[in-house]
C-alpha cells in the first residue's frame, strides 16, 4: 500500500450573525469550544477549533457574524472576518432559511473574487416548510459562486459529516500546521470569559449582553481546582445594577450557571467571584477595546 499524504489547511466558518456557525463547528469539532445564543452578535472573536486525524488537521474558524460596523467593536468584529477570507483553503459560507445577503453584498463580492472555494451551507432545515429549501437554494446559488450546496440542520447533526467529506476533497497535501495535541489557539482564561458572557447572553434583554464585556483577571490552576476571578465590565452605572439584581439574586445566577458550565469544560472544580465595574462606552473607545483584547 502506498503511503496516504497527510492534508492540512483552514477552514473558515463566516455567515451573517445568528445563522448558526458556532453550533456547527462546536458539532464539527465535537467540543463546546464557541458560545451559543438565540441573540444575533454573540461571537465576538475568531476562535479556532482544530480537528486532528492520522492523515488530515482541519483548522476551523468561527468567526463573528458579518454586518454593518455601529461602533468601534464592530470594526474589529469585522476585521476578524476579513482576515479569514484571506488565509482560507476552504470557506464554509453559512446561512440559514430566513437570511438574505441585504448588508454584506460588499463582502459577498470579495469572497466571490478570492478564488478560495466555497462550500454554501444552509442551515436550520429541521425549520422548513414545503418549497422552502428549494426557493432558498436558488436565492444564495444566484449571489454566491459555490462549488456545492449543503442543506444540513446542526442542532440535529443532520448531514454535518457531507460537510467533512466536501472539505476532506479540497484539503491541500500539506504536514499538520499545530501539535496534534491542540484543539484551539485560545487559552483557557479566554473560554472562561467565554462562558460568563454565554451565561449574560443567556440571561438579560436587550442592550445589556451587548454593553457587557468581561475580563479574567486571575487563574490559578491548582489540582484539583480552578481559581478564578472575572470582572463583569458594563458601559453604565444603572447596567451594573441590572446585572447584579435585587439583592445580588442576578448575579448569583450568572456565578452559578458559569461555574458548572467550567466545570463540564474545564473537568475540574471551580471556584469562581465575579464583580462588576463600570467601563463608561468601551464599544466606542479604542484604548479600551485594545485592553479587552480586541487589538486588530
Ligand atoms: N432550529 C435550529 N436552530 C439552530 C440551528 N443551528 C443553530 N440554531 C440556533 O440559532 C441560534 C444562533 O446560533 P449560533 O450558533 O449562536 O449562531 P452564530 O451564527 O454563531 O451567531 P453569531 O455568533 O451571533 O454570529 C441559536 O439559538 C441556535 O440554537 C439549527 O440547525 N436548527
Ligand atoms: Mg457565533
Amino acid at each position: 500500500m502506498t503511503e496516504q499524504t497527510h492534508k492540512a489547511g483552514f477552514v473558515n466558518i463566516i455567515g451573517k450573525p445568528n445563522v448558526g456557525k458556532s453550533t456547527l463547528m462546536n458539532v464539527l469539532i465535537g467540543e463546546r469550544l464557541s458560545i451559543i445564543s438565540s441573540k444575533a452578535q454573540t461571537t465576538r472573536h475568531r476562535i479556532m477549533g482544530i480537528i486532528n486525524d492520522d492523515n488530515y488537521q482541519i483548522v476551523f474558524s468561527d468567526t463573528p457574524g458579518m454586518l454593518k460596523p455601529k461602533y468601534e467593536l464592530h470594526k474589529n468584529m469585522m476585521s476578524f472576518v476579513h482576515m479569514s477570507l484571506e488565509d482560507a483553503d476552504v470557506i464554509l459560507f453559512v446561512t440559514d432559511l430566513f437570511e438574505t445577503d441585504e448588508e454584506i453584498e460588499d463582502v459577498i463580492e470579495k469572497i466571490n473574487q478570492s478564488g478560495v472555494p466555497v462550500l454554501l451551507v444552509i442551515n436550520k432545515i429541521d425549520l422548513s416548510k414545503e418549497g422552502q429549501l428549494d426557493a432558498v437554494t436558488v436565492y444564495w446559488t444566484q449571489r454566491i459562486k459555490a462549488e456545492t450546496i449543503i442543506p444540513i440542520s446542526a442542532t440535529e447533526s443532520f448531514n454535518t459529516e457531507r460537510i467533512l467529506q466536501e472539505i476532506l476533497d479540497r484539503l491541500p497535501s500539506h504536514p499538520p500546521f499545530y501539535d496534534k495535541e491542540e484543539l484551539t489557539d485560545k487559552p483557557e482564561r479566554f473560554f472562561a470569559s467565554e462562558i460568563i458572557r454565554e451565561k449574560i447572553f443567556l440571561n438579560y434583554k436587550k442592550e445589556i449582553p451587548y454593553s457587557t464585556e468581561v475580563a479574567i483577571e486571575d487563574f490559578y490552576e491548582e489540582e484539583k481546582i480552578i481559581r478564578i476571578r472575572a470582572i463583569i465590565y458594563v458601559e453604565r452605572s444603572s447596567q451594573k445594577g441590572i446585572i447584579i439584581g435585587e439583592g445580588g439574586k442576578a448575579l448569583k445566577r450568572i456565578g452559578i450557571q458559569s461555574r458548572e458550565e467550567m466545570e463540564k469544560f474545564f473537568g475540574k472544580k471551580i471556584f469562581l467571584e465575579t464583580y462588576v465595574k463600570v467601563e463608561e462606552d468601551w464599544r466606542k473607545n479604542k484604548n479600551k477595546l485594545k485592553k479587552f483584547g480586541y487589538d486588530q
